[in-house]
């Protein structure tokens, strides 16, 4: 096996992979079950850009995460899902009953004339029906496009038309916590703009009344009732599209990030053995949802096509109490356990009895993602939930990247705080100097690329391939570049310090601030503004306003508040900025790029030392900024 149990294991599976990358990734992917195998292995071109794996191979991905199970595991649970309310009996799915499931759900879609190629937007809380949305497209060659369901209308109707999907996939509502959430009239009033949207299938969640359009909404129990629980499986070029996941950009459109069948499912699996070491029997559970990248590598696609349990929990870490992530952990034994450092953060304000009163000896393996965890975090997460017996395998990757890229090995790497330590084996990383040239040796920093091609980089940007070069591969020639920084120690440990562009990672979740910018400014006393982030204790990073208005508002806490209503409105509550000033001027250079490195050291609070500001048109803004600030 390519799976490194030890960390001199490790160096050689790692030499080998990078010596002969194609022979190394084609052994991997021999054991996954192919209609036909590859006839290439690898094509690739940086420059062009242009990445192809397994070419002329054919598969489906749901054979592959449930048909070949079938035999030994038709009992084994594939699913077990922790409801919202504790209350409410836990679901177990076996690999049997998910493939029914997801059977149905491709008959369901195809009676609605989805056929293979075409979009389907999945807008829908965390349940198992999400996935079998997801792997129910898959099924038949349908690409999915899961949409977070905490989005509002705004960013479902921008991300439907972008990639002109067909049918939606959705619920009645959505409960989080003690609220609930009303799925269907966001789709309702979405769908309006939405002119390639032909059918909405609703599921029965929280059975808030909702209005159905005649000939148009079907509920799914319905419409799941009148199909067939057996569809064969689509066969799939490696290089088809698998799905389309929106992240933001710098600009305020977000980007449609297209990954495709064979070399995803091969990246996803591979990973997701290696770095939990994840061991038949296990119980795994990552926290995230569906709609990000997370979700769809390490809920759905790796863990049930290595034939694991994975637990989709539908609630959230508050309630009913700060001690439900604990209390799922020791009601279903959970093995391994992914998380986010932003959670981490908020659990560990709360009282420690939150903790404490639970049964955590089941725990092995401890996970963290999005975001750099900080030292403070990261010994916290290990003393009292680890109980310093758990490795915490610090994950580094992007929804580009469809899979861990930099990581531990659990068991394997020694760990360091805060560190990503090292590449997994297939991974090249470079760190760049801001010359564009590679930095050798260690106890350096720059910015973080990657020299040479994985199976699950992302191929394109949905109907935008010039924006993926631009964005990727034209920073650094003939390299993917990640908008990461990134130092790597004495040890040749990698450690990432955070984005170097405009996004800014708010509890994990990517956020462009142009996009954040662009709602702002929809307000009607807002003439311009200027977004950036700073640090928050529990967010990471926190959203800091810079905004003009037409006129001096006359009161100023009424407007921040219909300001962060209207971001609210737009992009959905994640985006609501923190802080709000208001300015009469933002510095702007002569050619009228706002300096936001200023901005960012004000919001920072580091008002003393603000860098050069010879270029600014206009010093005197900044004075009046520096005043206001808070
Ligand atoms: C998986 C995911 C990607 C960005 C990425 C980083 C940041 C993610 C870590 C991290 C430091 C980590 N996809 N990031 N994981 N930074 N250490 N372990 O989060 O597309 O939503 O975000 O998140 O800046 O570029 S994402």
């Amino acid at each position: 096996m390519k799976t490194p149990h030890s960390i001199s294991e490790y160096h050689d599976i790692y030499r080998e992979s990078i010596t002969h990358p194609e022979k190394f990734w084609a052994e991997i992917a021999d054991s996954f079950r192919w209609k036909k195998k590859w006839d290439k292995v690898l094509e690739w071109d940086f420059n062009k850009p242009e990445v192809k794996w397994f070419t002329g191979g054919k598969l489906n991905i749901t054979e592959n995460c449930i048909d070949r199970h079938l035999p030994d595991k038709a009992n084994h649970t594939a699913i077990l899902w922790e409801p919202n309310d504790p209350n409410t009996p836990a679901r177990k799915i076996t690999y049997k009953e998910l493939h029914e499931q997801v059977c149905r759900v491709a008959n369901m879609l195809k009676a609605h004339g989805v056929k293979k190629g075409d979009r389907v937007c999945i807008y829908l809380p965390m349940v198992p029906e999400a996935a079998y949305a997801m792997l129910g497209c898959a099924r038949i060659g349908a690409i999915h496009s899961v949409v977070f369901a905490g989005f509002s209308s705004g960013s479902l109707i921008d991300r439907i038309n972008d990639s002109h999907c067909k049918l939606v996939l959705t619920a009645d509502g959505a409960f989080r916590g003690d609220k609930k959430i009303d799925l269907k009239g966001i789709v309702n009033n979405a769908v309006e703009k939405c002119p390639s949207v032909e059918k909405i299938i609703v599921l029965e969640r929280t059975k808030t009344p909702v209005d159905m359009k005649p000939g148009r909404d079907l509920w799914w129990h319905d419409e799941m009732a009148k199909v067939s629980d057996t569809c064969a499986a689509e066969e799939m070029d490696a290089e088809d599209m698998l799905f389309i996941l929106y992240t933001s950009g710098s600009t305020g459109k977000p980007k449609g990030m297209v990954h495709t069948c064979g070399g995803y499912m091969v990246y996803c699996d591979y990973t997701f053995r290696t770095v939990f070491q994840y061991k038949p029997g296990q119980l795994f559970w990552c926290t995230a949802d569906v709609g990000w990248i997370t979700g769809h590598s390490y809920i759905v696609y790796g863990p049930l096509s290595a034939g694991a349990t994975t637990l989709i929990f539908e609630g959230v870490p508050s309630w009913p109490d700060m001690g439900r992530f604990w209390h799922v952990i020791e009601k279903h034994q959970v093995n391994i356990f992914y998380t986010a450092p932003t959670a981490i953060r908020s659990l560990q304000t709360a009282s420690i009895d939150f903790v404490n009163k639970h049964d955590l000896s089941s725990l092995q393996v401890l996970g963290s993602v999005g975001e750099p965890i900080n030292e403070e975090a990261w010994h916290w997460y290990d003393k009292n939930i680890g109980k310093e017996k758990c490795p915490i395998v610090d994950t580094w990757w992007q929804t580009e990247t469809g899979g861990i890229m930099i990581s531990p090995i659990a068991h394997v790497t020694k760990l360091k705080p805060a560190f990503a330590t090292l590449p997994l084996p297939g991974v090249q990383p470079a760190i760049m100097d801001e010359h564009g040239n590679i930095m050798t040796g260690n106890g350096i920093e720059g910015r973080l690329a990657m020299q040479f091609p994985w199976p699950s980089i992302a191929r394109t940007i949905y109907g935008d391939h010039q924006r993926y070069k631009d964005t990727y591969f034209s920073t650094f020639r003939g390299k993917y570049f990640s908008g990461d920084g990134c130092k790597r120690d004495e040890d040749g440990y990698y450690r990432i310090t955070g984005r170097v562009d405009d996004i800014i990672i708010v509890s994990g979740h990517n956020m462009g601030t142009a996009e954040i910018e662009s709602a702002i400014n929809e307000h009607s006393a807002v003439a311009e503004s200027a977004v950036v982030g700073f640090p928050h204790h529990l967010k990471g990073q926190g959203i800091y306003a810079f905004v003009i208005c037409y006129e001096k508002p006359r009161e100023e806490e009424k407007l921040r508040n219909e300001i962060k209503e209207t971001v609210a409105k737009i992009i959905g509550p994640i985006a609501k900025p923190d802080k709000i000033q208001f300015v009469n001027g933002l510095p702007k250079t002569r050619s009228g790029k706002i300096m936001r490195r200023i901005l960012r050291k004000v919001a920072e609070g580091e008002l003393s030392n603000l860098g050069d500001t010879t270029t600014l048109l206009d010093p005197n803004v900044v004075e009046e900024i520096k005043k206001g600030a808070h």
